[in-house]
C-alpha cells in the first residue's frame, strides 16, 4: 500500500501555469495515478502546449498513459486524447471551455522523463467582420430554427 505517488487531485486555479509529471525531468514513479484539474476564468478556454514529452511504453499507450479530457472530472467528460511516445500529443490541445482534466497513470515497468506542459487561458475571439459590423459589438449569435406550420 502507499505506492501511489500522486495522492489526490491537483487543482490548478490560475490562468497560466506549468504542469509537470512528478520528479520531472527525472524519471517518474512507477505505479502512480496523477490527476490535474485546470480551471481558468469564465469566458476563456484552456490551451495546453507540451514543452517536453517522454512516456515510453511497450504497448500502444496501454501501460503508461497520459489522458486529457475536455472539461472537469466527471466520468462523462469527453476524452481529447490518450498519449505516449508512440502517439505523442499534437501541437496545442484546446479544451472547449475553461476546464481541462489530465490524468497520468503508470505501471510497474519502464519509466521516462514524463512531461512538462504549459497552459494558458485563451479568450474566444469573434471574426473581424462580426466584431466590427457597423461599429457595433455583437455577442454570440445563435441560429434560430423556425418550424413552418403545415
Ligand atoms: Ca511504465
Amino acid at each position: 500500500m502507499g505506492s501511489y505517488t500522486c495522492s489526490g487531485l491537483q487543482q490548478c486555479w490560475i490562468n497560466h501555469a506549468i504542469v509537470t509529471s512528478v520528479n520531472y525531468p527525472y524519471k517518474y514513479a512507477s505505479i502512480s495515478r496523477c490527476r490535474w484539474h485546470i480551471h481558468t476564468e469564465p469566458a476563456t478556454y484552456v490551451s495546453l502546449t507540451f514543452l517536453d514529452f517522454d512516456i515510453p511504453t511497450v504497448g500502444n499507450c496501454n501501460d503508461d498513459r497520459l489522458r486529457i479530457y475536455d472539461g472537469g472530472t466527471s466520468l462523462n467528460t469527453p476524452l481529447l486524447g490518450r498519449f505516449c511516445n508512440s502517439k505523442p500529443p499534437p501541437g496545442d490541445i484546446d479544451a472547449s471551455f475553461n476546464e481541462m482534466y489530465i490524468t497520468f497513470n503508470t505501471d510497474d515497468n519502464i519509466e521516462g522523463r514524463g512531461f512538462q506542459a504549459e497552459y494558458h487561458a485563451r479568450t474566444f475571439k469573434l471574426k473581424d467582420k462580426e466584431q466590427s459590423n457597423n461599429g457595433k459589438q455583437y455577442c454570440w449569435v445563435l441560429t434560430q430554427h423556425f418550424v413552418t406550420r403545415a
